[in-house]
């Protein structure tokens, strides 16, 4: 059986991805619909060889459709997902709208799979930093119980979208060149400087993006019980999130026990031999499907504490190809 496929901000960092992805996995795609801003009328996008028109959304541009990712904003998402989910279309949407919404499961397919069977026709997906944290975490919890998590994260411009890309690349070049630079996206200089600032500020003095973290990661692990805290922080990087954990379990658990776990685990790969230089890198993770894990040790200032360092792109595990994972879920489970 084929469907039709929609992407909703196809022409973003990440709408580019989803359609990328859904050709290399083979999606069975019956037809596939682009949809972006009215600044994008007359893009073409290419998909398996075919040239296809980005339109703008209409209140019936959704008939028809099996399956729209969306990745346009919250905004976008918090008007047309419900159009679109009326319209019998099942949404799988990749921003912040409807994540915390009790009637909206959240899903990363490694981890909670079965979540997926109580959607009402818009589907979560979560936070980048939190996708890669959470498959990393799922099969230690299984065995120790992850009491706390301590997170500190160094994430890529290309999180923020299009327009940081452009310009880091701007910024870098003007300052080799000793030019003047442009600061538009970031409240500060984003090349070859480091900001402890994602998403806005909230009143308790979290960013948004580190309270995503704490409740996503509770909601996905289905446990809310486990205590995180996370700091988070842009780097000049474009591309591949990486994080410093640390967690604390009930039961104890060795470094090797963990290198162990998680080399079995799904989506994950273990690069961990120091003695030959060898952790997980954004640059290498960039482009990869997989998460990556190294640095494993045990944190020797408390009973049953490891540290570790987690690495994955995030336009695709953070963002498309975990939103494709899910419609592939969800299509084995018609
Ligand atoms: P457009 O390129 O036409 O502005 P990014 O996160 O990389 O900035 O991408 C955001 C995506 O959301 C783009 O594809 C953008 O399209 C799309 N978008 C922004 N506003 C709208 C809108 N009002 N309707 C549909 N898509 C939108
Ligand atoms: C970043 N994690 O790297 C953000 C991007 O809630 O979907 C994704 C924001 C979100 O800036």
């Amino acid at each position: 059986e084929k469907y039709v496929v929609a992407v909703v901000g196809a022409t973003g960092a990440v709408g580019n991805e989803m359609i990328a992805v859904l050709e290399e996995r083979d999606f069975p795609v019956e037809s596939l619909r682009l949809f972006a801003s009215e600044r994008s009328e007359g893009v073409r996008l290419s998909f398996k060889g075919e040239e296809i028109p980005v339109e703008t959304l209409k209140e019936d541009s959704f008939k028809g459709i099996d399956i729209a990712l969306f990745s346009a904003g919250a905004e976008r998402s918090k008007i047309w997902a419900p159009v679109a989910a009326k319209s019998g279309c099942v949404v799988i949407d990749n921003s912040s709208q409807w994540r915390m919404d009790p009637e909206v499961p959240l899903v990363v397919p490694e981890v909670n799979p079965h979540d997926l069977k109580w959607h009402k026709g818009i589907i979560a997906n979560p936070n980048c930093s939190t996708i890669q944290m959470v498959v990393a975490l799922k099969p230690i919890h299984d065995v120790a119980k992850i009491k706390r998590v301590v997170v500190t994260t160094f994430q890529a411009v290309s999180g923020t979208g299009k327009k940081a890309m452009d310009e880091l690349l701007q910024q870098t070049v003007a300052l080799l060149n000793f030019k003047d630079i442009e600061i538009k996206v970031y409240p500060h200089q984003i090349a070859f400087n480091v900001l402890p600032h994602i998403d806005k500020f909230l009143e308790n003095g979290y960013t948004k993006e580190e309270m995503k973290m704490v409740n996503e990661t509770k909601k996905i692990m289905g446990d809310p019980s486990i205590r995180v805290t996370a700091t988070t922080v842009r780097v000049p990087v474009f591309r591949g999130h990486s994080e410093s954990v640390n967690i604390e379990t009930e039961k104890k658990i060795t470094a090797q026990e963990v290198r162990e776990i998680l080399s079995k685990a799904p989506g994950v790969v273990v690069i961990d031999n120091p003695e030959k230089n060898e952790y997980p890198l954004p640059i290498y993770a960039s482009g990869r499907d997989e998460v990556f894990v190294g640095r494993i040790r045990e944190d020797e200032s408390i009973e049953n504490g490891i540290n570790m360092w987690i690495v994955s792109d995030n336009l695709r595990k953070g963002a498309a190809l975990n939103a494709v994972q899910i419609a592939e879920e969800l299509i084995r489970m018609l």
